[in-house]
Parts: structure tokens; sequence; C-alpha cells
């Protein structure tokens, strides 16, 4: 008689398990058994950093803190009223942790020496984009913050000098994107991986773990008003992605532009123009830390063809390169035209 067969019981299916930032942050921690602790501090500044940021700008009106302060920053850009929140914020966090001896702003023209004493623990450099995208905020527009993080070059000249070193050597790159929800992105070398805010609970919970930016997507993002100046190599980018049916989108927040690039695929550019001769964005924290996280995703950045962004040796802290950011092929098409042009 045939045994009857049990029925096959399916799996049950294991619910999601509940992961916060921080408790990421402390299992990657305990992958390092020499681990200090120190890095997982600073990360876990930038967390609650980001809550604090959201928090004003998610009220941003009913504060009236909107608008500019009335005077530029050292690009030369109007500084808004939350730019100096933000950067407040960030640099009253970071200065309570230990493990950063230098933190680097695109509100400070010059690096903030938290420490100089060149002490084991004062190993890492901290910078960041506050308020990336911040004209953005009037119109109830998404805005970031951007962050980079490098060991501190103890063979340097000065605090500054020991920044000038190229994205290869970051340790952690991420970006908060305060939009439809506040979204974390982090990298520190093993891939990307994403939490969102739930403000039931106050916490980053982690929603996605080693993202992969598709290989391709007909989407490219630029700001088009500039293409009278692009190089002749975009203008013939353009009209072969328009030939060939491509959709245009730009927010003309980095953050928005390159997460919507990280999940759905395309490519994202700020090429040089006639205002902006070698590019808008600034290197060290808006292009390398997008670089790193675009390159985990497996794509690719480039400030030129074959010049990855990565490679780019910095001569100065706020100095602004090309970007040519997103999906693998992507990048590559863009490439091909510069390349014969
Ligand atoms: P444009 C925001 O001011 C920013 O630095 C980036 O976030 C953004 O990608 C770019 O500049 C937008 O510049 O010239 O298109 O307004």
């Amino acid at each position: 008689m045939n045994q009857a067969v049990a029925p096959s019981i399916p799996a049950t299916p294991q619910p999601r398990e509940i992961v916060t930032l921080q408790a990421h942050i402390l299992q990657q921690q305990s992958q390092y058994p020499e681990a200090t602790g120190q890095f997982s501090w600073i990360l876990s500044a930038l967390s609650i950093s980001a809550k604090m940021i959201a928090a004003h700008v998610r009220r941003a009106r009913l504060d009236d803190v909107l608008g500019s302060v009335g005077n530029q920053n050292v690009q030369g850009e109007q500084q808004q009223k939350l730019d100096v929140i933000a950067n407040d914020i960030l640099l009253r966090t970071l200065g309570g942790r230990e493990g950063v001896a230098i933190v680097a702003s695109e509100e400070n023209e010059e690096p903030v020496i938290l420490r100089a004493d060149d002490s084991q623990e004062r190993k890492y450099c901290v910078l960041f984009d506050p308020l990336d995208g911040s004209s953005n905020l009037d119109i109830c527009g998404a805005v970031g913050t951007i962050f980079s993080i490098l060991r501190k070059d103890r063979r340097s000249s000065s605090p500054a000098q020991s920044l000038l070193q190229p994205g290869v050597q970051q340790v952690a790159a991420g970006y908060v994107l305060y939009g439809s929800s506040t979204v974390f992105v982090l990298t520190i070398g093993l891939g990307v991986d994403m939490f969102v805010l739930d403000p039931a609970y106050g916490a980053f919970m982690r929603v996605a773990r080693g993202l992969k930016v598709p290989r391709a997507n007909p989407c490219y993002s630029l700001n088009e008003g500039n293409r009278a100046s692009f190089p002749d190599g975009y203008q013939k980018y353009l009209s072969w992605a328009q030939e060939r049916g491509y959709s245009s989108r730009y927010v003309g927040a980095m953050v928005a532009d390159v997460h919507r690039i990280l999940l759905q695929g395309g490519v994202f550019m700020y090429p040089p123009t006639k205002k902006a001769p070698k590019g808008k964005l600034r290197l060290m924290y808006e292009a390398n830390p997008m670089a790193m996280i675009m390159e985990q995703a497996g794509g690719k950045a480039l400030v030129a063809p074959e010049q990855r962004i990565l490679d780019v040796h910095p001569t100065d802290i706020h100095q602004r390169v090309p970007v040519i950011i997103g999906s693998s092929e992507e990048v590559d098409n863009v490439a091909r035209h510069l390349a014969t042009a």
C-alpha cells in the first residue's frame, strides 16, 4: 500500500527581520574583531544628524526657516537658512565623536580641525554637503545630505592636506534623501544598503541589502537648459538618446537624481558648462561619495571617458569635476560619444 505521502508542508515564510540602522552598524562592526567602535560611533552620529535635519526640513515653512540667510557660501551660492542649520547639526554631532579628527563641509571654506593631537583614535575625516539641493526647499522639493569618510593620512603635512585623498581611499560613503520618505543609503565597501526612517519609532529600518543598479535604462538626467554650452560629445549623446526615445528626468538635487538611478537605472550627468567650465559638482563631498555608492552597486562613475571619479587626485577640498554616473551601459553610451567627438 502506498504510504500516504504527507503533503510537503511549505516552509513558513520567514518574517522579514527587523533591523535598524543602529543594529546594522553593530552587525557590520562585529565582522571586525579588532574594531574599537569609533567608526560605528561616527555612523551613528550621521544617523542622528539625519533624523534631526529631517525634522527641520519637514517643518521648514512652519518654522519660517525657508529662504536665504542673505549671504553667499564659499561656493558663491546663496546660503539657505536650513543649510546653516543642517551644517551646525552635523558639526555638533560629529564633534562629540572621539574618532573624528577633521570635518570638511561645503558650507565651510576651511576644514574644521576637531582634534589636532595625533593620537591613534583620531583616525577619521568626515566630509559632507549638509543640505544638497537646498534651493528646492522653497517649493517643497527633494533635498539631501551627502557624506564621505576617509582615514586621516598621518603622513600629511597639514590637516587640509590629510583630506586631499582620491575617492578610492574612502572607507564609507552615503547620502540621506529627504523626499516623500527619509531614506539613508550607506556603503562601507561591502555593497550598498538602504534604510527608511519610520517616524513612528524614530528609527531607520533596513529595507534593502546589496542594492544593484540596473545595467541599462533609457533615461538620462541633466539640466538641458545648459545644452548650448555643453561640449560636443554631450550634444551628440543627447541627439543619439533622443532619437532612441530616451526619457528625461531631472529634480535639480543630485541626491534625488542619483537615488532614482540607483533604483531604476539610467545616467546622471553634470557636464562642463560656460558658467561652470570644470563642472558644478564638488569632487570631495558630492562626486566621490556618489561614485563609491554607484560602483559598489555595479554601476560606473566617470569625470571623462576612461577616467573614474574615484581615481581623481584632489588639489582642493572644494574643487569641481564633471560627473557622469549611473548604469554601466548608459555611462558607456555617454563615454563613447565623448571619446569620438
Ligand atoms: P543646476 C544643487 O544646487 C546641486 O549642487 C546638485 O544637487 C544638483 O545636481 C545641481 O547643483 C543642480 O544644478 O545648475 O542644474 O541647478
